[in-house]
């Protein structure tokens, strides 16, 4: 039976009830579906050098995880994955840390990966690799004689050409990409930018089959956006009035990072009730941030940013018994996300940049159809590709942000209906089964195309076996009588 190993940097921990984070929530749903198991980072930092493997199973999914050492942890995961890769690819070339020399044990820790994945490896496996923290793994495994369909899927976006080719590596990295078989992104946005790049790095051309050429190699890349499974936000019981029925929640769950446009949230939010007094004492922002990367420098001035600027919203508009902002810098248990999703009559989502944001199709697929709240959506997160009826969104204008909040408070029932229809309609059809289903086939498929296009050692050997074989029957056949002429 063919299994499915799933790669990423950072395995969760099943039992816990609340872990953050995209990319691990659709590969745990991933992992529902098919025989196979996920590899990588427990989370843990030993000072070791021959680190351990431990396999776990817990709910029918297999797990096998190694620690990292103090020196991998600070380079290949807050260095050059979260202070390089994490803010070129969203477009914050003022934020990477170029000069720090993280690369080469980003690729050590990558052939670390390699080296302890490789011996587990079955012929039939199909591997299927994660996001930013491991370009360079294919390349690491196929130098291990791994000949398996290798995809990969980058779950954030790709930032303009010009940011990309700014980080010194740049071409190495397009080397690695090519590796794969089939590398998959989020929406058309970044298919663009990314076919732009590896033309622009390595010279790589677009052929007419609508495959890449590059360098030594040919990979199919496609455009793959990530959904949500919504049986784990429909059934809430909850009726929307919270502290008393003339009071509106607006809410907002982000992960508290720069690329999430928390500031220019606050900001636009204290300017809305600047504009609007009669507004003022029937809203309240409640803005979940679950902490990550704390020890990102660029992480620790967002979040003494937000505490300033909640403090000095709440300080001026505050009442005794109303508080508009509502910041909590702590996750909520996931099985209680969706009656908070429920409450709120407007779900806000405005980043500067995000590969989908999974948040607004939460949102969507959580409300009450007979009376629907109303997504307020970045035009720059990939979801916004998807969800045109949402109220779209530039965050970095402010009256932009305030007109829309405006317009979502006072839109009637009927509209509200209508666009959370069409809205629901697309986050149903493009669920997180689809995601994996149709990267999964396309992998299948362009692992196929590789083993005829490039055969290895080992398959060229067992071609000239075959070969030999059916001559050898061939010449056993008498020779058939050619007759008249
Ligand atoms: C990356 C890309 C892409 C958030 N706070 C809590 C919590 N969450 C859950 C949400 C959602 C997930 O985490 C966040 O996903 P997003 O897509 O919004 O953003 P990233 O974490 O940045 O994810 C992103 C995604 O990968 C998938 O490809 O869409 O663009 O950046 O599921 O519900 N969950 C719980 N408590 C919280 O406080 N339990």
């Amino acid at each position: 039976m063919t299994r499915l190993v799933m790669i990423s940097n950072r395995v969760i921990d099943f039992g816990a009830a609340s872990q953050a984070g995209g990319v691990s929530v659709v590969i745990y749903d991933t992992l529902a579906r098919h025989s196979g198991f996920w590899f990588g980072w427990n989370g843990q930092v030993e000072d070791s050098d021959v680190p351990e493997t431990t396999v776990a199973s817990e709910g029918g999914h297999t797990t096998v995880t190694m620690p990292l050492t103090p020196d991998d942890y600070n380079d290949y995961y807050l260095g050059y994955s979260n202070s390089v890769l994490w803010p070129v690819f969203h477009n914050r070339l003022d934020l990477a840390q170029f000069e720090a020399g993280y690369y080469s044990r980003y690729v050590a820790v990558n052939e670390k990966f390699a080296a302890h994945l490789a011996p587990l490896i079955e012929p039939t496996d199909i591997l299927w690799v994660h996001d930013y923290h491991l370009f360079p793994l294919a390349l690491e495994l196929r130098k291990l004689g791994i000949e398996n369909p290798i995809g990969f899927f980058l779950h954030i976006p790709v930032g303009p050409a010009q940011a990309m080719l700014a980080i010194p590596e740049h071409r190495a990295l397009a080397r690695a990409m090519s590796a794969y078989d089939l590398v998959g992104v989020q929406t058309h946005r970044d298919l663009r930018n990314l076919i732009d790049f590896l033309q622009q790095s390595v010279y790589a051309s677009l052929l007419p089959s609508g495959r890449i050429r590059a360098l030594d190699s040919e990979l199919d890349i496609g455009c793959f956006p990530v959904g949500i499974d919504r049986q784990d936000f429909i059934g809430s019981q909850i009726v929307r009035q919270i502290e008393s029925p003339e009071i509106e929640r607006v809410i907002g769950i982000d992960r508290l990072d720069y690329t999430k446009g928390l500031p220019q949230k606050f900001r636009a939010f204290g300017k809305f009730l600047e504009e609007n007094p009669e507004h003022r004492r029937r809203i309240v922002l409640s803005q979940f941030a679950p902490p990550t990367r704390e020890s990102v420098e660029a992480y620790a001035d967002i979040r003494a940013e937000l505490e300033s600027l909640s403090g000095a919203i709440n300080g001026r508009y505050g009442e005794l018994d109303w508080v508009p902002i509502n910041y909590i810098h702590r996750p909520i248990p996931r099985n209680e996300l969706r009656d908070v999703y429920r409450s709120a009559r407007v779900g806000w989502a405005t980043p500067l940049m995000d590969g989908m944001n999974l948040v607004a199709k939460e949102y969507v697929a959580s409300q009450d159809a007979a009376d629907p709240g109303v997504l307020i959506l970045s035009k720059f997160a990939g979801a916004a590709e998807q969800l045109r009826d949402a109220l779209l969104v530039n965050p970095y204008d402010p009256n932009d942000m305030v007109q829309a909040l405006r317009t979502a408070l006072e839109m009637p029932l009927a509209e509200r209906i209508a666009r959370h229809k069409k809205l629901a309609e697309v986050v149903n059809k493009s669920d997180s089964k689809k995601w994996s289903d149709d990267f999964f086939t396309a992998l299948v498929k362009a692992g196929k195309r590789r083993l005829h296009r490039q055969p290895s050692a080992r398959v060229t050997e067992a071609m000239r076996r075959l070969d030999a074989k059916s001559k050898k029957k061939a010449d056993a056949k008498p020779a058939v009588a050619h007759v008249g002429g």
